[in-house]
């Protein structure tokens, strides 16, 4: 349909937009950094969520350039708010980007990300890029090989909703992962206080588990504050959701820090 047709030169006519959600540390509430989530400004449809262009851009190639343009501009874009604050009193605001699992796969992506970090001058402990559980559950060495890659550079690969594929959690080991982002559903499940007993312990178990290994937890879809205590409590490190800010243009987050700092 009209999508197909238009999505090949939509990145050539910059119709593509990111919009920045923060992520706070659950501890005192600052602003750490953000995730970064593509926007499609369809001259005809106005503004398309990637659920429905990425799926798409996955099945037609597209992804792969589409994908380092979000590297990029969200790596300037941390560049862009480390600047604007002399550097220093912030404390570095890091960049979470998502990865498809084609762009895993093709073979320019860690050249591609050392070049972006070199061109802007930002160090790869800033980046976290983020993939999810599904694109790894079986990954062979050979899907692995570029993740170790940049893990060793420096930069953070977080699990994306952890918690819906069904992985084994053993395999945690052998991935170069660093940060599991706990699915949005343990969150709602934490919607009464005090919660179902059984996703508590569930949660616990998953927190434990992943500090264990040196991983930290972020937790996803936070929308009152009575889950963010009771994530707090669990012992959930970051958390990101409508209870502290929509996703956004970029001049909010940085508004959003300073406040807070
Ligand atoms: O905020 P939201 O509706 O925008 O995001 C919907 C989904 O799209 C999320 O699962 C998110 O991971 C994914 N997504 C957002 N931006 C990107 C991107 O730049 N690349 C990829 N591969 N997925 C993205
Ligand atoms: O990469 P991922 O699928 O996790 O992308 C985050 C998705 O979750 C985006 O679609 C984003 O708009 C959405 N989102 C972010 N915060 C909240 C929230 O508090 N509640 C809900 N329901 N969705 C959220
Ligand atoms: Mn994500
Ligand atoms: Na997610």
């Amino acid at each position: 349909h009209g999508l197909t047709t238009a999505l090949p030169t939509a990145l050539d006519r910059g119709e593509f937009f990111i919009e920045y959600q923060p992520l706070v540390h659950l501890g005192d509430g600052s602003v750490r950094g953000a995730e970064a989530l593509v926007r499609w400004l369809h001259p005809q449809h106005g503004v398309l969520s990637p659920d429905r262009f990425i799926p798409l851009a996955e099945h037609t190639g597209l992804i792969v350039p589409l994908g380092r343009w979000v590297l990029e501009q969200s790596v300037r874009q941390a560049r862009a708010w480390r600047d604007a604050n002399g550097g220093e009193e912030l404390g570095p605001l890091r960049i979470n980007v998502n990865l498809s699992p084609c762009q895993l796969t093709h073979p320019g992506l860690v050249q591609d990300t050392v070049e972006i970090l070199e061109r802007t001058g930002v160090t790869p402990d800033a980046l976290c890029l983020e993939v999810t559980e599904s694109a790894l559950i079986g990954a062979d060495d050979d899907l692995l090989k570029p993740l170790r890659r940049l893990a060793e550079m420096g930069v953070d690969i977080a699990l994306d909703d952890f918690g819906t594929g069904y992985s084994n959690l053993a395999n945690l080991r052998r991935l170069p992962v660093s940060v599991l982002k706990l699915d949005r559903s343990f969150t709602q499940s934490m919607q009464q206080f005090p919660a179902d007993p059984v996703d508590l312990k569930i949660v616990e178990g998953i927190v434990s588990l992943a500090h264990s290994l040196d991983l930290a937890v972020t937790v996803e879809g936070v929308e009152t504050g009575a889950q963010a205590e009771q994530l707090r409590i669990l012992g959930c490190d970051t958390a990101q959701g409508w209870y502290y800010a929509r996703p956004g243009p970029p001049e909010r987050l940085h508004d959003l820090a300073l406040v807070d700092a």
